[in-house]
């Protein structure tokens, strides 16, 4: 459930929580892995009669939420593993929508392996302009895609329900931009929780905090699990070869090895079956904006 130096607190199948210890063999790999024990692993472990005990095994883990370890690069660390569910929220306004946010977040999730879900908050401040709202058309687009679409509003609890429904039972984790209301959102699907949900100028410290590997997992009423992260920083998609990005749109999946050129990096070249498909309207303009993004990442470059 959580990660500090020397202990873990870990929930029993009986729901109560130890704080145990991990033995030291589990530290043999350090030299490729920064942490053994991460959020969200599977444990074995000793409870003596007095009570105390020990973490003896990690069980091999289904999906990790893993980044390159800040300083250094070459080692991983594992943010959260065994994640069943990335939730991406956002905000068409106040946060502004930014679609390359969603499909980043999107495709860290495809390239772990991990299913996810779209979600835009603040839908109350739509409407004024009801007829016509920015977030049913997004919405609708990921839909196409294949991805759960919901519109939610945690001050008036509009979409909390279908989203509570989506998470029973699995390891979540809540990503998206500062501010477009993750928190209050957790906080709506259950009540009493009591996040912390900020102001602007406090949001920054918090967001450090955050991104320490001690955020833990929280545990809900219908059984799912889940994390409030901050960012999409955690889904920097590092050392990642620019020809792995293409298959990370999922709807760009069925074109793949369609194009003219073997090696066609879907950026101009002629009788691309990507660019065809954009143009054909079958794929959207925006999801291929969004690629050649992290296809410039992929590539070294900045934003
Ligand atoms: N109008 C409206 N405001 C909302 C809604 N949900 C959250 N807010 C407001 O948006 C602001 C940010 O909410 P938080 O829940 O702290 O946002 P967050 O995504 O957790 O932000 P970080 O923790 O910094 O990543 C707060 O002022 C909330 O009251 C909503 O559905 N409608
Ligand atoms: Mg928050
Ligand atoms: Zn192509």
């Amino acid at each position: 459930m959580r990660v500090d130096k020397k202990r873990c607190h870990v929930e029993l199948d009986d729901g109560s929580v130890r704080l145990l210890a991990p033995r030291g063999k589990l530290f043999d790999k350090r030299g490729t892995t920064k942490n053994p024990i991460a959020v969200g692993d599977r444990v074995e472990v000793t409870i003596e009669s007095d009570g105390t005990g020990s973490i003896d095994a990690v069980l091999p883990r289904r999906t990790k939420l893993a980044r390159a370890s800040a300083g250094e690069g070459t080692r991983e660390q594992v943010l959260v593993a065994n994640v069943d569910l990335v939730i991406v929220v956002s905000s068409i306004d106040n946060p502004t929508f930014r679609p390359t946010i969603v499909d980043r977040i999107l495709a860290g999730a495809e390239r772990g392996d991990m299913d996810a879900c779209v979600v835009i908050n603040k839908v109350d401040l739509e409407d004024e302009a009801a007829d016509e709202r920015e977030s049913d058309a997004w919405l609708e687009l990921y839909r196409k895609l294949g991805y759960e679409a919901i519109g939610t509003c945690a001050a008036d609890g509009r979409g909390v329900e279908r989203l509570r429904a989506l998470m029973r039972d699995r390891i979540c984790v809540v990503s998206g931009l500062s501010g477009v209301g993750k928190s209050s959102l957790l906080n709506a699907i259950e009540p009493g929780l009591s996040l912390r949900v900020g102001s602007v100028s406090e949001r920054g410290a918090r967001e450090g905090r955050h991104t320490t590997t001690h955020s833990s997992l929280i545990r809900l009423q219908n059984g799912a699990h889940v994390v409030d992260t901050p960012g999409i920083r955690n889904f920097g998609l590092f050392d990642i070869d620019p020809t792995e990005v293409a298959g990370l749109f999922r709807e760009f999946q069925p074109y793949l090895g369609a194009c003219n050129f073997d090696d066609c990096s879907h950026e101009h070249e002629p009788r691309c079956a990507i660019l065809d498909a954009i143009r054909e309207g079958v794929i959207p303009a925006s999801r291929h904006a969004s690629y050649l993004e992290l296809l410039r990442d992929a590539r070294g470059g900045r934003l």
